[in-house]
This record gives structure tokens, sequence and C-alpha cells, in this order.
């Protein structure tokens, strides 16, 4: 059986011609008729103008819904059916609606800059450090599964991001430096000493939890001797050009050794080290690494990974009585080391 689409206004501006009786009004002019008690225009008789203006009317064409077509068939009334406006052309049908659920809102305010490429802006990305397109936040804390602890409910949200591009994210605390030189440059930062440490810490006091991490590349130079670069933590400023004092992970070139230092204002201690190089010695000295130390109030773990593949870890007890306090902040540090480091980042 052949059958019509015909928009529901159209069925209703037909309507609008049947039914009356001159009764009603008494007399109607030519080409007007009664409805209802009142003249109006006799659609019947304008035939096939009444056709070419629904068809040709923007209002009408706007008003008609196309998604709710009426279904006439043909045959009686087949003069009165109009064939819907290329409804077929200008409305897609099969509107795909098996939208992706994990996709990730549009991002009100972005910066403009990617900085683990996983094309999240960084202004909204859970991990800002860790590629995780799809944004999984098991348990809706903010703070992406890439990048919680290996306890879920350790860390909650990003206390501070630094992309190291400008300012933009970087306006909750200042950066404080001591000692070497801290060169900015577009998207990165790089850290020089030589001999003496480099410390550069971000001016946000942390509680417990927490955790700090960079990334970094070892500039192309070469180095002989002791090299440190890594993450200080329980920053604590000293007070009239004394030093600070503080705790640090390190990575070591010579050896790829994973360290925990200390730094109580007399000396700066080795306090425990990863049994076993963290990394192959063929790997390049511009590899990207990432180092990261987590205080969860009992114990620090430092955890140790590059781009090659390369990982390892190292877990500290510290004794809150006999032991430095890690409150304080967090920073970055090098040590007869230049170091352009990429990102920094203090959770909470
Ligand atoms: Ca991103
Ligand atoms: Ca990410
Ligand atoms: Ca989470
Ligand atoms: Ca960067």
């Amino acid at each position: 059986m052949e059958r019509w689409w015909v928009p529901a206004a159209t069925l209703v501006l037909l309507a609008a011609g049947c039914g009356a009786s001159p009764d009603d009004c008494g007399r109607c002019d030519p080409g007007f008729v009664c409805y209802f008690g009142s003249c109006v225009p006799d659609l019947d008789a304008r035939g096939a103008d009444a056709d070419a203006d629904a068809e040709a009317s923007p209002e009408i064409a706007d008003t008609a819904e196309p998604e709710t077509p009426v279904e006439v068939e043909t045959g009686a009334e087949a003069d009165e059916v109009v064939p819907p406006p290329d409804v077929a052309d200008d409305v897609p049908v099969d509107v795909p609606i098996d939208v992706p659920v994990d996709v990730p809102p549009a991002c009100p305010d972005p910066v403009a800059h990617d900085e683990d490429g996983d094309g999240v802006d960084d202004a909204c990305d859970r991990c800002p450090t860790i590629p995780d397109p799809e944004q999984r936040d098991g348990d809706g804390d903010g703070l992406g599964d890439a990048c919680e602890a290996r306890d879920p409910d350790l860390l909650s949200h990003l206390e501070a991001f630094a992309a190291f591009l400008d300012n933009r994210l970087e306006t909750r605390a200042r950066w404080l430096n001591d000692g070497g030189t801290w060169t900015p440059a577009p998207d990165v930062v790089t850290g020089s000493s030589s001999p003496y440490g480099a410390n550069r810490w971000l001016e946000a006091r942390a509680g417990n939890p927490y955790a700090v991490e960079a990334r970094f590349r070892p500039q192309d130079a070469p180095r002989s001797g002791s090299n440190y670069t890594g993450v200080l933590f329980g920053v604590q400023a000293g007070a009239g050009g004394v030093a600070p004092t503080w705790w640090g992970c390190f990575f070591e070139w010579d050896n790829r050794s994973l360290s925990l230092w200390r730094n109580d204002g007399r000396a700066i201690t080795n306090v425990a080290f990863a049994e076993s190089a963290v990394e192959d010695n063929a790997t390049p000295r511009d590899t990207a690494r990432r180092l990261r130390a987590v205080w969860d109030g009992r114990q620090v773990v430092c955890t140790f990974d590059n781009e090659a593949g390369g990982h390892g870890e190292l877990a500290h007890p510290v004794d809150p009585f006999t032991g430095m306090s890690l409150a304080g902040m967090g920073g970055l540090r090098v040590y007869n080391e230049t170091t352009t480091f990429l990102s920094f980042v203090l959770y909470r």
C-alpha cells in the first residue's frame, strides 16, 4: 500500500476549510467561507495555491515537525495530502544515538595546552601528566584513576599543577628558588647546578597525605661524578637566609639509581635507596623520566618510570617521633646536573 508522510501542521491547516455553514455567518465575500461564525479564506477554492503556500512558507517549514509525521493513506483524499518538503534531504533520519558514554564533557575554560597529549586540555585533565583520554575516575573524586596512588582513598585532587607554560596554571602559589640557576622556557624549566645543589619549590604547604611528581629530561651533555635530579617534599623554608630543610627522591644518572634523601639543616643524608638500577644503562640521557614521592602519613614511597619502560620503586617507613617532619612544600632539585623539567604536580 502506498503511503504519504504529511506534517501534522498541514492537517490542521486543511481542517480549517471544512465544516463551515453559510448560515452561521449570513453572507461571506467571494473566496471566503463561514467557519464557526467567522468568514475565513476558502482554502478549498484556492486549491493548488494553498499547497504552494504551505510548501513555500518559512513559518510552516519551520514549525512542521518532520520528526512527528502523521501517516495517512493515499486514496479518497489524495488531493489534500502534501508531500513533505525535502524532509529526507534535510533531516538525517538515522541519527546515531549510541554516543559513547565515556566521552569527557567539554572543557569550559581551556588553556589550549595538553601537557600529556591525550586530547584533554590541561585545565580539565583529571591526570594532566598521564595520558588518559577516557578520564576514568572510579571513585568519582575528580582525580583520574591513572594518577591515583595504589590506595584509591589516599589522594583526591590536584593541589597544584605546573606545565611550565607561563603562570596560567601556577597562580595559586609562587615558585621559590635556592641555589643554581633556574631558566624558564615555553613548556619547561631548566635547573642547573655545578656542583652544589639547586632547589626550586612551590610555595604551597601540603598536609598529609600528599604526593609530588616531576617529569624531566637530563640535558644531553657529558657528566661525571654524582648527578642527581628529583623531587623535593616536606620543604621547610629557612628563615633569615638559612637554607631550607627538605626530603627528596632522586634519580642518579651515573648508576641509574633511585634514592631517598633528607636535609635536616645540618647534613644531607641518604636515608634509603633502591637495591637495583631502575633503568638500563643503555637508556639515552635525554629520555623523559617521571619521579613521584607519596607520603601517606606512615611511609614514603618513591616511584620511577621512564618512557623506555624502566621502572623502580623505593618504600621507607618514617617514625613520626624520631623522624623529621614531612609536612611542607614540594618542588624540584638538581645536584651537579642540568635537567629540563617538563611538569610538576602536587596531589592531595
Ligand atoms: Ca591532557
Ligand atoms: Ca591525562
Ligand atoms: Ca579518582
Ligand atoms: Ca610542560
